[in-house]
């Protein structure tokens, strides 16, 4: 016993010096003036280290902040989706790796529940890849689709991250505004779809969907739907998929989250749908990369998504009572800001309301006129009148970004006594105010 102790001691020393001499050998390998050259960042994250969501989480992490600014929720998810989470981390074979493509208990419910939205068979194996959130699958498909010099047309305003993602893959960013559709071209490799749209809250009509898939057809364009709000529409409109007008299954990747499905965005979990010919290579990066996603949080939202599948014909159903809930949060956030002599767009759809500040005049001359007035006006507000919002020009790019930055975002996912402290705060809201630059 003794022996063999002494003898690993042994190996054990002798590996150590060997990790020694291998550690002062690749000192000597790299002299200090190529150091900094060859620990430079890639050409492909060049000039996308600004980041919304980092800026504004930090600036409004203090708890007597009013934080109606990043789109999560602070009312509680669904009972039965918390208890499935504690009942699956009970299980012991449920704590480990599971299938990389997607738990099976999951691909199944999912291709379930999406084949009765889309009328259409679904192969869960072949058809669904599951990614660490709605980011992961427009990551998956990006890198996996999208080549170096290829442009790809995103609408204006947009969800931040799309800009970054496709230059990371090499490619240009085209942007078009809402209304228009024009700049397809030959080299459009694929457009940026996003219904119910983040940050306006539009949700397309057939008629419109019928103007981009006529021109994905004709240009032979890959569409990337972003369809992380599908359930959240409200009175008077519906939500559709591009994917089930005709001749755009196989040429669609729509993308889904379970933090918005279920109101638990701290799960990152989503999922990439489309057919197995494009399906495949998302799977690519996905195994080179993440290669799978946390077991026991996608066996619970497999169980939550059979408890809803099977209530699919009750109004009870989550996918429907929540955007009854949010209805009359939309309307309550409306009214307050209409009753602070704002004019709110209403949104059809998602859990976000734009407001142009510029009626406020406040006067924030004074600041760094490099910044839109927008990333001025809500550090101002967190600052002055403990309320959050996010800047409208972080969702457009760099030709849009004036034209857009007197709007400012609201989410309107809170609970009553969160939308009762912004109610004190709109209503005491002093619009003489000398705006505080001590931010
Ligand atoms: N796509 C859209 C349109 C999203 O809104 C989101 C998440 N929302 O972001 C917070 C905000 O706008 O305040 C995503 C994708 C990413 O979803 P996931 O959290 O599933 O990765």
């Amino acid at each position: 016993m003794l022996f063999a102790s002494r003898s690993f001691c042994c190996r054990g020393v002798k590996a150590y010096q060997l990790r020694t001499d291998l550690f002062s050998r690749s000192i000597k390998l790299s002299a200090p003036a190529t150091m900094a050259f060859r620990h430079k960042n890639t050409r492909r994250i060049e000039g996308i280290d600004g980041n919304v969501w980092v800026e504004f989480t930090k600036v409004a992490a203090d708890p007597s902040i009013v934080n109606l600014g990043q789109g999560l929720p602070d009312i509680s998810p669904p009972s039965y989706v918390k208890e499935e989470l504690a009942k699956a981390a009970a299980v012991d074979r449920l704590n480990q790796y599971t299938r990389g493509f997607g738990h099976p208990s999951l691909v199944k419910a999912l291709s379930q529940v999406y084949e009765r939205v889309c009328g259409r068979e679904i192969d869960p194996l072949t058809e669904i890849l599951v990614t660490v959130g709605a980011y992961g699958s427009l990551f998956s498909t990006i890198q996996a689709l999208i080549e170096e010099g290829d442009e790809v047309i995103i609408i204006e305003p947009f969800y931040d991250c799309y800009e970054p993602m496709v230059k990371m893959a090499g490619a240009k960013p085209v942007f078009i505004p809402l209304r228009y559709a024009t700049k397809f071209n030959s080299k459009t490799k694929a457009i940026i779809l996003n219904t119910p749209h983040n940050p306006i809250g539009k949700v397309f009509t057939r008629e419109e969907l019928q103007v981009i898939a006529d021109l994905c057809i004709k240009y032979d364009t890959l569409c990337i739907s972003d369809e992380v709000y599908e359930w959240l529409v409200y009175k008077g409109n519906k939500h559709i998929k591009i994917a089930t007008l005709p001749g755009m299954w196989e040429r669609t990747i729509t993308i889904g989250s379970a933090g918005k499905t279920y109101s638990v965005t701290g799960w990152k979990l989503g999922w990439s749908i489309g057919p197995q010919n494009l399906i495949k290579h998302l799977q690519v990066v996905h195994q080179n990369t993440l290669y799978t996603c946390p077991t026991p949080l996608q066996e619970a939202l497999a169980q939550a998504f059979w408890i809803d599948y099977k209530r699919m014909d009750d109004p009870e159903c989550y996918f429907y009572s929540l955007s009854r809930e949010l209805e009359s949060k939309r309307d309550r956030m409306a009214q307050l800001l209409q009753e602070a002599g704002l004019k709110p767009v209403i949104p059809d759809g998602g859990y976000f309301m734009i407001v142009d500040v510029s009626t406020l005049n406040v006067n924030l001359s004074d600041v760094d006129e490099k910044k839109p007035y927008d990333y001025e006006f809500v550090k101002w507000m967190i600052t002055s009148k403990k309320l959050s919002a996010i800047p409208l020009s972080a969702f457009c790019g760099p030709e849009t970004k004036r034209q857009f930055e007197k709007y400012i975002r609201f989410c309107f996912i809170k609970k009553d006594s969160t939308l009762d402290a912004a109610e004190v705060i709109l209503k005491n809201w002093n619009i003489n105010s000398l705006p505080d630059f001590s931010y």
